[in-house]
């Protein structure tokens, strides 16, 4: 059975930053669900390519069969993990549907990192990347925060309910930031 922590929050809330560093220190292996999606979409030969590319510049959500199934897949390489970072997933209700549908007894979840920080700041971190990426526009932004209010936020709400969230202000340094998530994987895991 494989732990797992969801790690979720606006575009641009530093989820991909966090992740690093806690891959780097605590052990988890970190698996970005829009990086898997557009390592995808670079990979020759995939029938997936136009349909991520046209989803990911509208910031609309992939069907959830072809991004639990990359997940997956990612999580059987690294079978001696100490858990799981699912960062920026599930983003809306046919992903979790699909999640629990293919995943569960085989997942223990452990908990939801919510990185929580304002949208005008993470707008801005997104147009200031420079990583070259097809939705860091004003345009694509737009859809991008729209989709997470509508569909994302809902699922953090959700697991709320649930008594699962672990919300961090993730609008300061990164420094900072990190020493709270720290603290979230330290009481998870009585370290
Ligand atoms: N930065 C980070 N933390 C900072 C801090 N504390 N202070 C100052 N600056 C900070 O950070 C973004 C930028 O901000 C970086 O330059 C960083 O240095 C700086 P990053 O860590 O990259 O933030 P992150 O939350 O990971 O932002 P990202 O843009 O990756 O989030 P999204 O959720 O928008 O993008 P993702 O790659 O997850 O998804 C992209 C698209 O793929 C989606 O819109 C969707 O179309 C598709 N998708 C699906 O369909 N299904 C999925 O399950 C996942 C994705
Ligand atoms: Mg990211």
């Amino acid at each position: 059975m494989f732990n797992v922590v969801f790690v979720l929050g606006p575009p641009g809330s530093g989820k991909g930053t966090i992740c690093s560093k806690i891959q780097e220190n605590l052990g988890y292996v970190h698996l970005s669900a829009g990086d898997l999606l557009r390592a995808e979409r670079e990979r020759a030969g995939s029938q997936f390519g136009a349909l991520i590319e046209s989803h990911i510049k509208n910031g609309s959500i992939v069907p959830v069969e072809i991004t639990c199934s990359l997940l997956e897949n990612a999580m059987n390489l690294h079978k001696t993990a100490n858990g799981f970072l699912v960062d920026g997933f599930p983003r809306n209700a046919d992903n979790l549907s699909g999640w629990s549908k293919q995943m569960s007894g085989k997942v223990h979840e452990q908990f939801v990192l919510f990185l929580s920080c304002p949208v005008d700041i993470c707008i801005n971190r997104c147009l200031n990347r420079g990583e070259g990426r097809t939705d860091d526009n004003v345009d694509s932004l737009k859809k991008r925060v729209e989709t997470y209010n509508n569909q994302t936020f809902p699922i953090i709400e959700h697991f709320g309910k649930l008594n699962m969230v672990r919300k961090v202000d993730s609008e300061r340094p990164v420094e900072e930031v990190y020493e709270d998530v720290v603290k979230v994987f330290e009481a998870a895991n009585q370290m």
